[in-house]
């Protein structure tokens, strides 16, 4: 569940509408290895992480930005029932990936920065205010099934 009104929802959803999930979803996994660099422990296979400009050159990352946030959109899309669409994936984080659910909080950061990059103005603090919201919403559903 995410606390939003209606109104607000379909703001947010427009502006989702615009982003380009492989761009996006680069730049914000990118963000997250390179700011939290402990988090590159999980993608070892990647290849070179080993400064920030081959991170943002990394096609491994940029395919699995992609994929993130393309998950991340379905989410969007069910706002109200984050914990039901992010059930599978949270079994998954948790007892096969083994993904300190405190990652997703982080990356959800990585992804309001790259927002208010790419669409500057548009991304008021109104907006900014939603959608902190809605990345705190998916963090909690991924965190969900942990035990
Ligand atoms: Ni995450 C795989 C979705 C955050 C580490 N992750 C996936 C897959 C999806 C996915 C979808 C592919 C699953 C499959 O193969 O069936 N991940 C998401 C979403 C978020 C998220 C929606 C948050 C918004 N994942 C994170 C974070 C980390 C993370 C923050 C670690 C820092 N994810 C992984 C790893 C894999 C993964 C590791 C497996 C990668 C691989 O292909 O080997």
């Amino acid at each position: 569940m995410v606390n939003l009104t209606s109104d607000e929802k379909t703001a947010v959803l427009a502006l989702w509408n615009k982003v380009d999930v492989e761009d996006c979803g680069g730049e914000a996994l990118g963000r997250l290895l390179v700011v939290y660099p402990w988090t590159q422990r999980f993608f070892e296979s990647f290849g070179d992480l080993s400064t920030p400009a081959a991170v943002f050159a990394n096609a491994k990352v940029k395919a699995h930005g992609k994929k993130v946030l393309t998950s991340f959109g379905e989410g969007m899309n069910h706002l109200d029932n984050l914990k039901g669409t992010f059930a599978k994936l949270s079994e998954l984080h948790c007892d096969k990936l083994h993904v300190d659910p405190e990652n997703f909080r982080l990356l959800g950061n990585m992804l309001v920065v790259v927002m208010a990059r790419h669409f500057g103005k548009e991304f008021d603090w109104h907006m900014h205010a939603c959608f902190q919201r809605v990345v705190a919403g998916v963090a909690n559903a991924l965190a969900h099934k942990y035990h």
